[in-house]
């Protein structure tokens, strides 16, 4: 790796027709780690998104709202940049398609093609798909619909400009035959490949029929068809047409990220514009999958689409980056369902990541006052394996990403996660603590805190907030600065005084009506998955006293308590446990009205893991019992025993 690497990454301009969906916000997901993680590693990165804002549909769009085109996708594309900024996307510039620099870039592209005698005036009568703003031929059509949409196509019949694709066919197989990582992932590129073999027709650049477009520089009467003028946008981000430095730097893309539908345009149309201006082609394209939903794309027009942004506000950023890059084989379709993204956050992000941080915290503050210890006993095996392992992660993610295996680079990163939780299982480092000596204890302390800290730096380009809260919680600093090269084994400086704060991800608890699969979630030909059996042990299995001592139930008093919107059967309580104030949400609303709460002395368990409910927090759970005929009845002491005092 050198200083001199380069990355220039793209997404899709999406259509402000609408606002945007998660499959949309998936995309942009992905580049943006990209960008963050090549960064890290190095690279010089630029990274560009932006919005496709002319077009039939766009026109037809605001005429049914009764405003000009301008205001209506000045408004969709201000929400467009909400939404980047709520998902933590960092892009380095914003192409809008209504950009003066992109007029002029459309206009210039056109004009050059037009002088070197590549588009030419006839006539166009055939069919177009107005929302994919395709042009199709009568044999590419299914039942007489758009094959990529399946909508109804309108027959148009206009004079146009036509751009010879069918000149440079051959020119092309032979540039993809020569660059294998041209069109990815090899599916896509056979696909293709049939495509161009099957005959390529010239391609109508124009349109009369409306006027919400750039027009044609050689002919005022005409606008530049919409794909002819969104492809531009790639070269619009780098000063184009002007000679300049961003042009001369960042040109080929190394990579433009794209959904599948839209394969056809940026390895057939795209690359043809290009050899036309005599610029070099992109390194790679690659057409990822599309998000499922009932088996079926997931689409405005077919209504089941998952708003990006309430998911956002009910689970948190990185929960959802997370799902996204993990939870999809990166090319492939994938399933989404409410009830994956909460099984995924639990398992991964609360069970193994979160609860390691907390428990090895939570040990450090116990057995060193939670300061760093050194190192100082010899590494037996099982630590040696974590260490081997940790040690050559960060090239091993690197390398992955370098390949586009988002999800493996993940999956692989988790493994280190799971060797540490069993690391400590097998360590146990409160029977360490036990002995005279403090040097293994010292050791698997620094080992684990170690780990954490290479785990931060791996992470914090997919799910930026959680690296930088494991930073922050391990109390080390400019987390910004770090690089691939900080991820090596053994910069955790001893001595570091660490801030163990709340849970990064408390559970969330799936109630029962949520978790009931819901049918439409279901990937056709897939079972729903078994209920998980219930935590607790059978009647009759003894346990011993220090199980029960395991259990930490203390005297509470209730300080408030209020209903939750929308929970019918649920209370928010705030409580005193003795040392400090907690909430718990507790399904005891059908038995107590709030205001008899308050001032009552009740038992919780005070050390059971964060859970999430209707989105509030509940840090324990309080005791009850129920009446034969099915009253609920609180657990409670008289006001002689104090807040915090324990139950034994
Ligand atoms: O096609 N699953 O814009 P668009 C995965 N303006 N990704 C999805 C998806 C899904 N269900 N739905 C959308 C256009 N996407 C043109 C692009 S580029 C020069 C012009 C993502 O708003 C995916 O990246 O229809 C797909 O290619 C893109 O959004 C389509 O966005």
């Amino acid at each position: 790796m050198t200083a001199k690497e380069r990355f220039y990454v793209t997404t899709p301009i999406y259509y402000p027709s609408d606002n945007l969906h998660i499959g949309h916000a998936y995309t942009t997901t992905v580049a943006d780690s990209l960008a963050r993680w090549h960064r890290f590693a190095g690279r010089e990165v630029y990274f560009v998104t932006g919005s496709d804002e002319h077009g039939q549909k766009i026109q037809r769009a605001a005429e049914a709202k009764g405003i000009t085109p301008k205001e209506y996708v000045d408004v969709i594309v201000a929400s467009f940049k909400h939404l980047w900024e709520k998902l933590n996307i960092r892009y380095d510039d914003f192409v809008r398609t209504t950009d003066e620099r992109h007029h002029k870039a459309v206009q210039a592209v056109f004009q050059k093609i037009y002088d070197k005698g590549d588009i030419y005036k006839s006539a166009y009568e055939g069919w177009y798909c107005t929302p994919c703003e395709t042009f199709w031929l009568e044999n590419r059509l299914v039942e007489g619909k758009c094959p990529d949409c399946n909508r109804p196509v309108e027959w148009v019949k206009e004079e146009s400009y036509f751009f010879r694709l069918s000149k440079y066919a051959d020119r092309l197989l032979q540039y993809i035959n020569e660059h294998p990582e041209f069109i990815q992932p090899e599916t896509r590129r056979n696909e293709m490949v049939n495509f161009i073999k099957s005959g390529l027709e010239d391609l109508c650049v124009s349109r009369t029929t409306f006027d919400w477009g750039i027009p044609v520089p050689v002919d005022e009467g005409h606008v530049v068809y919409v794909w002819f003028d969104a492809l531009t946008n790639y070269l619009t981000a780098l000063g184009y047409p002007e000679p300049n430095e961003l042009l001369e730097k960042w040109w080929p893309a190394d990579l433009h990220l794209v959904g599948k539908e839209i394969m056809r345009f940026h390895t057939i149309v795209w690359p043809i514009m290009l050899m036309a201006l005599d610029l070099p082609l992109p390194k790679t394209v690659f057409g990822h999958g599309w998000l499922l939903f009932d088996s079926e794309k997931m689409s405005k027009s077919k209504g089941n689409v998952v708003d990006p942004l309430v998911l956002i506000d009910e689970f948190g950023v990185d929960p959802i980056r997370y799902f996204l890059m993990r939870e999809i084989s990166f090319g492939q379709d994938g399933n989404f369902s409410r009830r994956a993204l909460i099984e995924r956050t639990n398992a991964d992000l609360a069970n193994d990541l979160g609860n390691l941080l907390n428990r090895t915290l939570s040990m450090l503050n116990r057995y060193y006052d939670g300061r760093v210890p050194e190192p100082t006993a010899a590494p037996t095996p099982v630590d040696q394996d974590l260490i081997a392992y940790a040690s050559g992660l960060g090239q091993k993610v690197d390398a992955l990403v370098q390949e586009l295996k988002i999800n493996e680079a993940l999956a692989s990163i988790w493994r280190l996660v799971g060797k540490a939780n069993k690391y400590v299982d097998e360590r146990a480092p409160w029977n360490l603590a036990k002995l005279e000596s403090k040097d293994e204890l010292g050791t698997v302390m620094y080992n684990l805190l170690e780990t954490l800290r290479i785990v931060g730096l791996l992470v914090k380009s997919f799910i930026p907030e959680t690296g930088a809260k494991i930073w922050a919680q391990l109390g080390l600093e400019d987390l910004d600065q770090k690089t691939l090269a900080d991820t090596a084994w053994g910069l955790l400086k001893p001595g570091t005084q660490t801030r163990k704060g709340d849970p990064i991800f408390p559970r969330i608890e799936v109630e029962k009506e949520e978790a009931q699969p819901v049918q439409q979630e279901q990937p056709k030909g897939e079972q729903p998955k078994a209920e998980q059996p219930q935590a607790g042990s059978p009647e009759g299995v003894l346990i011993s006293i220090d199980d029960f001592m395991k259990c930490e139930l203390v005297v509470a008093e209730v300080l408030e308590a209020a209903p939750i919107k929308g929970a019918d059967h649920l209370l928010k309580l705030q409580v005193d446990v003795g040392d400090e104030k907690r909430q718990i949400v507790a399904g005891i609303a059908l038995h107590y009205k709030p205001e008899e709460l308050v001032g009552k002395r009740i038992i919780v368990v005070k050390n059971l893991k964060p859970a999430k409910l209707r989105g509030e927090v509940s840090q324990g759970m309080l005791l009850a019992a129920s009446t034969p005929d099915g009253r609920l009845e609180l657990v409670s002491v008289s006001a002689a025993i104090p807040p915090g005092a324990r139950v034994k």
